[in-house]
């Protein structure tokens, strides 16, 4: 029987190939990575814009993961996006495990500093982790808004995601003062993250003008909106 080529999710009723041959076929067959996401999602984007930053192939697959018919739990058992499948056919998810990993694939605008620098990478890591939590609260605050009716709504868990927000953004602002970039003079991965978060907090929370309290985040944003990662990118 003929052996058949099929990727590690798909169905398959024919002989798969032993697995180390199919990984070597892939590696051979230069199978480009696949990015599975959304065009709204913020912590997609981060991903999408680290790719593009640093020049690396991929295929953007489309996936609504709100809607019955999604197939994300076959990459995700958590079902959520960005999940990242690799060449070999194994995942990656979570935006932050998808960027570290993206960024030792090539030297290409180095996104975070090299191994011996931890205390330097763990403070862009934690501006990744701010950013991403501001997120965090306004996708809550989202699905309590959209996804519950009006009468099971909680003002109190509303008010309590929204406090996160709030304080996180002057904490952003505070740190990063008078700086060119989050982590100094280099733009880095705390400069992409911060980057997503603002952007999407105006898609989706027009109502907080971050901007007009938040001179230098909009000193920084005005930046970065004008690297073709970012402008490639806007939600929608
Ligand atoms: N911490 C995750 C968050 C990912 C996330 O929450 N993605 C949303 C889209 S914006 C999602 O897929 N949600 C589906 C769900 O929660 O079921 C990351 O950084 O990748």
């Amino acid at each position: 029987m003929p052996a058949t080529l099929c990727g590690p999710l798909g169905a398959c009723d024919q002989t798969p190939l032993p697995p180390m041959l199919y990984c070597s076929l892939l590696l051979y067959l230069k199978v480009p990575m696949k990015l599975i996401g959304s065009l709204a999602s913020p912590y997609v984007r981060k991903a999408r814009i680290v790719l593009a930053e640093k020049k690396l192939d991929y295929v953007f697959e489309l996936e609504n993961v709100w809607v019955p018919e999604t197939r994300i739990a076959q990459a995700n058992p958590l079902g959520k996006v960005p999940c990242l499948v690799m060449e070999d056919g194994s995942t990656l998810i979570d935006s932050k495990v998808i960027v570290e990993y993206l960024d030792t694939l090539t030297p290409v605008c180095k996104l975070l500093p090299a191994g011996g620098n931890g205390r330097e990478r763990a403070d862009i890591k934690n501006w990744e982790a701010l950013a991403d939590g501001i997120l965090d609260a306004g996708v809550l605050v989202r699905l309590e808004r959209t996804q519950r009716p009006p009468e099971q709504q909680s003002a109190a868990w509303i008010a309590r995601q929204l406090d996160k927000i709030i304080l996180g953004l002057a904490a952003l602002e505070t740190r990063l003062g008078e700086s060119a970039y989050c982590a100094g003079k280099n733009y880095t991965l705390a400069d992409v993250a911060v980057g997503c978060t603002l952007d999407w907090l105006s898609f989706r929370f027009p109502e907080i003008d971050w901007r007009a309290a938040h001179p230098a985040l909009a000193r920084l944003f005005d930046k970065l909106s004008e690297r073709q990662s970012f402008k490639d990118t806007v939600p929608q």
